[in-house]
Formats: C-alpha cells, structure tokens, sequence
C-alpha cells in the first residue's frame, strides 16, 4: 500500500512511522509513506498555504490552490485519479477498526492534515472523497490523527504482523474488550495470578477468559455488548457476571 500525507510540517511524521512495526513494514515493502509539504504547491512567492476567512471572524483557513494542486500531482503521477482522499478533520466520520478494515483493503490512499480553524470548503465539496475523526476532541492539526489512521490501517496489511500477533484476533473485531491477562512471577508484591490460569485445565481457562471478557465488556462498555452477537453460553455467563455485582451493591 502507498500512502500519501499532504502536511505543513512533515518533519512530525520522522519518529513514529519509521520506528518498530511501521517502520519494518516500509523496509519490507510492504507500505510506502510519500510526505508531501503543501508548501510546495504553494504559488506565491511566500508560499502561503492560509488565508483570512471571508466573512471574517478569529482564525485563519487553509487555501484551496496549494491542497488541490497537491493532490492532483499526486494522482496524476501513475494515473489514479479516483485515489480515495482523506481529511482529517472533527466534523468527519469517527474513525473506528470497521473503517480501518476497509481503508486497508486500497492500495493507495492520500491523508489531508490542516492546521489552523479548518479548510475553504472547496477542499470538501471538490476534493476530499473521506472526511474522519479520530474522536471527539481538538488538537492543533491533523497529522497525529493521520498518524493514528497509518498505523492502524497497516497493521492489518498482510505480512506486516508476525504470524503470533496478526493469528490472534482482538478486541474490536470479536466485537467485545479482551479479558485480563498476566505473566511471571505467579506472585508479585503480594498479589497473584488467578488460580485457573496455573491449572492447565484448558477448558477451565477458556470460559474464565470469555466470562472476564463479557465482565468489562458489560462493566466498561455496555454499548459494544449490545452489539456484539453472542452464544448461549455467554448469556450464562452475563446471568452469572450480573448476580456477582450485584451480590456489591
Ligand atoms: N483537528 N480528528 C483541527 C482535529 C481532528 C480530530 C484536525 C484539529 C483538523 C483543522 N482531526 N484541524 N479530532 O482535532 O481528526
């Protein structure tokens, strides 16, 4: 997969894409990062990728000309003219692994990051095929959300994790939180390891593990287990979770 990120500052993206998975996966080949300065699409002499909104008001407004322009070297490099193109941005979808799934099924992809109070709608309306939120918060600018969208769309490319840590399917594709888990020592300062997890009774641990997965589920976030599909056993196993809690209150 090649990704394309359209920053004013792309010096931010050096440490994390470069280091640990993300970064073998591009020695492997696997994923390509191309950043781009807007600044270079600029096209007056001060290179100006802002402008003053119309209408005024605080803030300034990232230019159309230098994002389009950009964009459309971009595409016309190798002839991909429909390459989905994604702006990071509050007002967009939220980001989720549903919408990593997908995203991770192109081979290419152009990330739009803005600074400032936001983007001329021309980019909107004219340019962006995507707009997402990585959640409901404000940051100075989209390259850490760009960031977060590289990295949990790669991993999900095929090769990019090792065999033991892509054969294990986690939390939000199974649709609930995963379950506790623990390493040596069985005891430390004091406090231990579940007694199951040391009893080599495999069909023991596999409920306990489902039943403490169903727990914070049910405890942290209800709002998944709604719309997780689940077996007989696991509404046993809620009956059991609800009468302990409420054996507290
Ligand atoms: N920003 N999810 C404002 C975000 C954001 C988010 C990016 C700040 C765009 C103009 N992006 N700029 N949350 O807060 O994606």
């Amino acid at each position: 997969m090649r990704i394309d990120i359209l920053t004013i500052f792309p010096e931010m993206f050096q440490g994390p894409l470069q280091t640990s998975i993300i970064g073998k996966a591009q020695e492997k080949g696997l994923l390509e990062i191309n950043l781009v300065n807007i600044r270079d699409y600029a096209l007056d002499k001060h290179k100006s990728v802002d402008d003053y909104p119309y209408g005024g008001g605080a803030g300034m407004v990232m230019k159309p000309e230098p994002i389009f322009r950009a964009v459309e070297a971009i595409r016309g490099e190798d002839f991909y003219p429909q390459c989905r193109t994604i702006l990071l941005s509050p007002q967009g979808e939220l980001f989720n692994q549903e919408k990593a799934q997908e995203l991770a099924a192109s081979s290419r992809l152009i990330l739009i990051c803005g600074r400032y109070e936001g983007f001329d709608e021309r980019i909107r309306q004219h340019l962006v095929t995507d707009e997402l939120s990585i959640g409901d918060y404000i940051l100075t600018g989209g390259e850490l959300p760009a960031m977060v969208v590289v990295d949990a769309v790669s991993r999900l490319i095929p090769g990019v994790l090792g065999d033991e840590e892509s054969a294990r399917e986690e939390s939000f594709t199974f649709g609930l939180l995963e379950y506790p888990q623990y390493t040596r020592p069985k005891e430390f300062r004091g406090y231990s390891v579940p007694e199951v997890l040391l009893s080599g009774h495999h069909q023991r641990i596999r409920r306990w593990r489902r039943k403490e997965a169903l727990r914070r589920t049910w405890l942290r976030r209800p709002d998944l287990l709604a719309k997780a599909t689940l077996t007989e056993e696991d509404h046993l196993l809620l009956e059991e979770i609800k009468q302990e809690h409420g054996q507290e209150e």
